[in-house]
């Protein structure tokens, strides 16, 4: 496991000593070349990975580079630049020299060339070169569109369609989504605060409470890694008493429509019971449960007051439209409901981050040959239950790591 060697590090300045499992600073005690050891995990669900970290410029550009190739439908070198962003993430100090770098895993010949050139001359070319690029700029445009994924806008791309004007212009027919994300595009971009997110909590608890009391509403996704901002706030909703939960969505989609809360709606049937289908491995990773991908209409109220009704105009932040300003705002929200029993799966799968999920599957699979899932951890055939996170780290073999360092 020990994998960085640097050969230039004076005595009294700080060592990076990482074993398998947590970031150490020591000190070197002899002068003039020491040795700095470092053995960095492989895996991102083996890391601390918090939100503030020390190479921001390095990770914004490898960014760039994984979102560039993810909308030109090239998973695998989307996810080669996210691994080699979430390991920079995920060290201790600020990275000043590539030799510092020898021998650390996650980082593939192109992540290093971009690494270096950013060291050395502060930008890359090819960083630059690409969020110059027409193409980059309008794939991240239309597809900046609730509702449309990178081969819809690929393909109006090639129609000449690179903005939000030109497709409302282009006379293409949109469904309900695109449409609501067309209207509400300026909004849908503006980042979704804390304040925001607890105050859309309140509503949600409001609506769901009225329909089933006693069951329980958790934020995840960014928000519970402990992000200030976000691009949506996701819940979780579950009852302990299982069953009760079934059919809940619909009733708590009326309310919230019945209120005036919701702008745009859509929602799709659980579709893994246990009861019904047996503890039966499940097909993918697709997420079965009931869920409801939405757009609420948030009254922005810049005291935090909790807001009555969806159709009260408060005073606060003022939304520029083209109907003038008004004082609410549109907001993505989903909501996912799970049975009390997978609860601590779905706790863990929602809440991120995407890397950091992806990564626990591939332990699982490669290190453990285990399947996890949202719904489920499964040793072979055998179906491993566990009512908290904690346990299902346990059941991985892995160190359990709170959310607020699961940012990779
Ligand atoms: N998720 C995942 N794989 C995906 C999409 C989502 O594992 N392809 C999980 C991880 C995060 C959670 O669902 C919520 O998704 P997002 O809202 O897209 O992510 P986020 O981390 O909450 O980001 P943001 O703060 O921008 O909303
Ligand atoms: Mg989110």
């Amino acid at each position: 496991d020990i994998v960085w060697y640097t050969e230039s590090m004076h005595a009294g300045i700080p060592v990076i000593i990482l074993d398998r499992h947590r970031l150490q600073v020591g000190y070197s005690q002899k002068p003039g070349l020491e040795l700095a050891v470092v053995s960095v995990p492989s895996y991102a669900c083996q890391r601390h990975t918090p939100l503030l970290h020390h190479n921001i410029t390095l990770t914004d550009a490898l960014s760039i580079l994984a979102e560039n190739a993810e909308l030109g439908e090239n998973e695998g070198r989307g996810v080669a630049f996210r691994r080699a962003a979430a390991l920079l993430k995920s060290l201790p100090q600020e990275v000043r020299g590539a030799e510092q770098l020898r021998g650390l895993p996650c980082l593939g010949e192109h992540s290093l060339r971009v690494i270096k050139e950013v060291l050395e001359d502060g930008v890359s070319l090819e960083v630059e070169t690409t969020t110059h690029s027409e193409q980059f700029k309008a794939m991240k445009a239309l597809t900046g569109i609730f509702g449309v994924g990178a081969k819809t806008a690929d393909r109006w791309f090639r129609e000449g369609i690179h903005t939000p004007s030109d497709l409302q212009r282009s006379g293409h027919t949109l469904n309900r989504a695109q449409r609501a994300g067309l209207q509400y595009y300026d909004e849908l971009n503006l980042p979704v605060t804390k304040s925001e997110a607890v105050a859309i909590g309140q509503i949600v608890e409001r609506a769901v409470h009225a329909v089933l009391p006693g069951a329980e509403i958790t934020l995840i996704g960014g928000f519970r890694r402990g992000k200030q901002t976000g691009h949506d706030v996701d819940f979780l909703i579950t009852h302990p008493d299982e069953g009760r939960e079934e059919g809940l969505m619909p009733k708590v989609v009326s309310w919230l429509e019945a209120q005036g809360f919701l702008l745009y709606q859509k929602t799709t049937g659980n579709s893994y019971l246990e009861s019904k289908e047996g503890p039966a491995r499940p097909a993918s990773n697709m997420d079965r449960f009931e869920r409801c991908f939405s757009i609420f209409r948030l009254s922005t109220d810049n005291e935090g007051r909790e807001i009555q009704t969806g159709r009260e105009i408060q005073t606060g932040r003022e939304i520029q439209t083209g109907d003038g300003p008004r004082s609410w705002r549109a907001v993505r929200v989903d909501l996912v409901v799970s049975p009390y029993s997978q609860f601590a799966f779905a706790l863990l799968g929602w809440t991120g981050s995407k890397l950091f999920e992806r990564e626990l599957r591939r332990w699982a699979v490669h290190e453990k040959a285990m399947t996890l899932s949202s719904h489920a951890l499964y040793d072979r055939k055998r179906y491993l239950r566990a009512s908290s996170e904690e346990e299902i780290f346990a059941h991985l073999g892995l160190e359990y790591i709170p959310p607020c360092d699961r940012n990779a």
